[in-house]
């Protein structure tokens, strides 16, 4: 295969591929407060749009909070499930993996029950049937000048 071909059918297989990676988000869990005690994660998940291969990140203190993903139940009674089911890192990253109602919460002490620590949140199929908005498209542009260049530069490698 001449390199020019390799380099046109690496730019096809980004054009495939790009539109899924440009329209994942990562949300930061509370944003500058994140993951915390006596803050509404109920009004800061409002309004936000969350789709399959968007990410959570939960961000606190290794030690002063946790994250447990529970059943709709649990989390309405704040049960804390067996501590070895917690994700610790103070620095979580939760993939939605699978569309559909999602319950979190923090296990420690009486944060949940009290500290209203938990979050709610309902997460839409992956975002390519939605129309996408301008601000993604500019973003995708941006995305695959980037990576049209790495392209270029793996097809001289090659
Ligand atoms: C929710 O999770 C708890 C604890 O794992 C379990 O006992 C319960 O059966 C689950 N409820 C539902 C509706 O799945
Ligand atoms: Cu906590």
């Amino acid at each position: 295969m001449s390199s020019t071909k390799q380099f046109l059918v690496t730019l096809a297989i980004i054009g495939i591929v790009l539109p899924s990676v440009a329209l994942a988000t990562e949300y930061k869990v509370g944003d500058n407060a994140g993951w915390t005690n006596n803050f509404d994660y109920t009004n800061w998940a409002k309004g936000k749009d969350f789709r399959v291969g968007d990410k959570l990140v939960f961000t606190y203190p290794v030690g002063v909070h946790n994250v447990f993903k529970v059943n709709g139940t649990t989390f309405k009674d704040c049960t804390i499930p067996p501590l070895d089911e917690a994700l610790t890192s103070g620095n979580d990253v939760i993939t939605l993996a699978i569309p559909g109602n999602k319950w979190y919460f923090c296990g420690v002490g009486q944060h949940c029950a009290v500290g209203g620590q938990k979050l709610a949140i309902t997460v839409l199929p992956a975002g390519l049937e939605a129309p996408a908005p301008a601000p993604n498209a500019a973003n995708g542009v941006v995305a695959s000048g980037f990576l049209a260049l790495i392209a270029v530069i793996l097809s001289f490698a090659i």
